[in-house]
């Protein structure tokens, strides 16, 4: 497979990279970032995650790039320590169902965290319903254990799943991400209003702080923030950027 064989050109050559995107409170202060995997070619194009992730999964190429996002994203913690501005900020990265199964996951992390020397509370994990879901015990045990380090969890994609919303109980969660799907169209669609509504009201009953992402508009800004959402990602704030750009976006005054 020419594609297989690209990306492990790609991961030897060092030629992944992350790019992070804002994630802001309701004031507009900037909490942390999603980190996202960024794969330029040899000719400085980017090819689209959609293309490579599942392939990536497929082949077991996903450990490790997964490794190399873990990697990046201590370092990167690591030389912000130092920087007022940057010190506090918690990074997000998207752990795939393989990766989050592999036996070794729970130790590697650690020993990452402890190389570092990054405290656990600066990463979170975002995992979807699907990989949560497929085996749920075994899931649950693993995150308790990372809490018990001081990990944070996001539930990415949140609604767009097969989930009940039972689940959301059993699920030591930090953070729900109200999936973009419904952010779109919440000032003109009542359902969707609905299930953004609810979800914050459930998340809170449950103490899980909400991150509405795919905000692109003050519109939509203004609708979730009544709604009491905590946080947000979109557009709107900054879209996946270079690290020199996102340290200056997150070091300027809301
Ligand atoms: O920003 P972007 O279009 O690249 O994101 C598309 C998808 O790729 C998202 O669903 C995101 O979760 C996934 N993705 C991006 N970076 C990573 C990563 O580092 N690891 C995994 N497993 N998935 C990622
Ligand atoms: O991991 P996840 O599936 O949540 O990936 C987030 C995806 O959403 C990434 O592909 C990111 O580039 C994309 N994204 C982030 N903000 C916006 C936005 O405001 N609008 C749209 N259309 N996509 C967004
Ligand atoms: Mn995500
Ligand atoms: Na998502």
């Amino acid at each position: 497979l020419a594609l297989e064989a690209a990306l492990r050109e790609a991961i030897e050559q060092r030629r992944l990279t992350l790019w992070y995107q804002p994630q802001v409170d309701a004031t507009g202060t900037t909490l942390g970032a999603e980190a996202l995997l960024r794969w330029i070619d040899k000719d400085g194009r980017i090819v689209p995650t959609d293309r490579f992730i599942p392939l990536a999964e497929e082949t077991g190429l996903i450990h490790p790039i997964g490794r190399f996002v873990l990697q990046a994203t201590c370092e990167q913690l690591a030389a912000w320590a130092s920087e007022p501005r940057l010190a506090g900020l918690v990074l997000a990265i998207n752990i795939s169902a393989r990766q989050f199964a592999e036996p070794d996951f729970v130790s590697e992390l650690r020993t990452m965290l402890v190389d570092h020397h990054v405290p656990a509370g600066r990463l979170k994990l975002e995992l979807t319903e699907s990989v949560v879901l497929e085996h749920v015990d075994e899931a649950v045990q693993r995150m308790e254990q990372l809490r018990e380090i001081g990990l944070l969890f996001a539930l990415d994609d949140f609604g767009t799943g097969y989930s009940s919303l039972s689940y959301l109980k059993r699920l030591p969660v930090d953070q729900v991400k109200i999936d973009k799907a419904f952010v779109r169209d919440v000032c003109e669609d009542a359902g969707d209003a609905a299930i953004a509504r609810t979800i914050v009201t459930l998340g809170h009953v449950l103490g899980i702080s909400i991150i509405a992402e795919g905000v692109e508009t003050e519109a939509q800004l203004d609708f979730l923030q009544a709604c009491g959402c905590d946080a947000y990602q979109g557009y709107l704030f900054g879209k996946p950027m270079p690290v020199d750009e996102f340290e200056r976006f997150a070091a300027s005054v809301a």
